[in-house]
């Protein structure tokens, strides 16, 4: 099976998770695009969506899909997405798509986070893949000291192609941080958390999936 297929499988599986009548918290990615394609399938089930990105909005309408402001919303029942890893814990990180801060925000408000992902995002200890962290313009080189104190390589994501920086859909900055082993993911998160113009950290650890639907060659696994 390609990646793509058992991506398409997990997005699949996550249907089940989809409460009817409610409205689903969406998250960013190509893992979350088959989900969403999927849930347009059953789109008369639910009564809408509340979407982490501006990219997912714009699928969820494209396929006719309501989208709620999430100020208008009180609590969702579910939100599903993808991550770039993530531990048997149910420890994340995300914002590859550099859409965390707004996937954190959803997440926040959702009573059940279900996490779909293929197989090779399952790691004992996270920090292979480089940590985002959305700042601050103004506050991008003070973080950046302040990342390489805690011990990892920060860098500033550019724009594909270019020598600019990327701007997020709230405005903001992203630095990856490489080289961290993320033992104690929670008091990581609580540790970025208070550095002063961080807007948000990827790591979903002190809130993490309850679910996590795993695509593997055979089949979906279901960790809880
Ligand atoms: C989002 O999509 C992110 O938080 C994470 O960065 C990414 C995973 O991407 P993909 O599903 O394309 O592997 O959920």
């Amino acid at each position: 099976m390609t990646q793509d297929e058992l991506k398409q499988a997990v997005a699949r599986a996550a249907i089940d998770y989809v409460v009817d009548g409610e409205i689903i918290g969406v998250g960013t990615g190509s893992t979350a695009n088959f989900f969403i394609d999927e849930l347009a399938k059953i789109k008369q089930r639910i009564k809408g969506a509340v979407a982490s990105s501006e990219a997912t909005a714009a699928r969820l309408a494209g396929h006719g899909i309501a989208v709620f402001d999430l100020n208008d919303v009180a609590e969702i029942a579910v939100y599903i997405d993808g991550a770039d890893e993530i531990t048997a814990a149910g420890a994340m990180i995300k914002g590859g798509g550099a859409a965390l801060t707004r996937e954190k925000i959803v997440a926040s408000v959702s009573k059940q986070f279900v996490c779909i992902a293929d197989g090779s995002k399952l790691v004992e200890t996270m920090g292979k893949f480089a940590l985002p962290v959305e700042v601050l313009p103004m506050a991008r080189a003070a973080v950046t000291r302040q990342l390489a104190a805690l011990g990892g390589q920060p860098k500033l994501r550019l724009k594909p192609g270019t020598d600019q920086a990327f701007i997020t859909d709230n405005g903001g900055m992203i630095i990856d941080v490489a080289g961290l082993a993320i033992s104690e993911p929670v008091a990581l998160e609580q540790r970025i958390n208070q550095i002063v113009g961080v807007i948000a950290v990827g790591l979903f650890a002190q809130r993490g999936a309850n679910v996590c639907l795993l695509g593997t060659p055979d089949g979906v696994r279901t960790l809880t």
